[in-house]
């Protein structure tokens, strides 16, 4: 039988290898694959962001558990999708300009298609002009912004701006997100909403192309 709880120690010690045959082994046991990913893969990732900080952890090591991390969500993710329903709308997602963290803006795109929403991932480092230019050529309803950094947050305020010069905020709502985002600073910078993780990013994108 699989040991799910292994999972966690398998990403914060960045082994993939053991983490891809872990989830293997409990998908094929009809394990859940939201909660493979929220009781063990989230706080997992958080354990090497509290040891990188006090230096017990360095950059290659958060890079060794972001591809285990990875390694088990090219798994999860196909399954999470599936639960998707009727289109609900059509959502740019991507992490703004000189961000290069994507798992939690993979893990909120693959939740949205899995929310019923068609998808457009522009991935990490995005442009303002990039987004700009998925939302006109895609029609989308919303956009998603993700920023793991304090100091790319101000890029989700420029891709606003961008977005207003471009003519297109009227027809596009935007949601922000990621750990040192906060409702404040949506407010702050006029997005449309703030959602703290990527269930709750559904839930805002259900209720906001809704009115
Ligand atoms: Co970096 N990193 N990193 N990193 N990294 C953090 C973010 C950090 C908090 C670590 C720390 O010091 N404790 C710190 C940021 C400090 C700060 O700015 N306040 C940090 C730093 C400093 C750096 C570098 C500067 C390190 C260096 O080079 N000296 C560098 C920057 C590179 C760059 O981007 N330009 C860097 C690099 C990296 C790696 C490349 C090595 C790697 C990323 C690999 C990848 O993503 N492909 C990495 C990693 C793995 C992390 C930590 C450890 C884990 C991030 C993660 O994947 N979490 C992170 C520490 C931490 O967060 N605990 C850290 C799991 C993920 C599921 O959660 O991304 O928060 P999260 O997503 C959540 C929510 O935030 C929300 O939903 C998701 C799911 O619930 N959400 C949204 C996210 N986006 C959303 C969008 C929405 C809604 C919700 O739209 C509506």
């Amino acid at each position: 039988m699989a040991d799910s709880a292994k999972l966690y120690d398998t990403i914060v010690n960045g082994n993939a290898k053991d983490a891809v045959a872990i989830t293997k082994e409990a998908l094929a046991e009809n394990a859940d694959p939201l909660e493979l990913v929220t009781r063990y893969m989230i706080p997992a990732m958080d354990e090497v962001g509290r040891r990188f900080e006090c230096e017990d952890y360095f950059v290659p090591e958060l890079l060794l558990a972001a591809r285990a991390m990875k390694g088990a969500m090219e798994l999860i993710r196909p399954l999470l999708v599936e639960r998707g329903a009727e289109p609900s709308g059509r959502v740019v997602i991507g992490t703004v300009k000189g961000d290069l963290h994507d798992i939690g803006k993979n893990l909120v795109a693959s939740m949205l298609e899995g929310g019923g929403f068609e998808v457009v991932d522009l991935g990490a480092d995005v442009a303002p002009e990039k987004f700009v230019e998925a939302v006109e050529q895609k029609s989308a309803n919303v956009v998603c912004l993700s920023a793991l950094l304090t100091v790319t947050m101000p890029s989700m305020k420029t891709t606003i701006a961008a977005l207003n010069d471009a003519g297109l905020r009227g027809r596009v709502k935007v949601l922000v997100g990621g750990a040192p985002v906060t409702q404040q600073y949506a407010d702050e910078i006029g997005a449309d909403g703030y959602a703290e993780n990527a269930g709750a990013a559904v839930k805002l994108a259900r209720t906001i192309t809704k009115v």
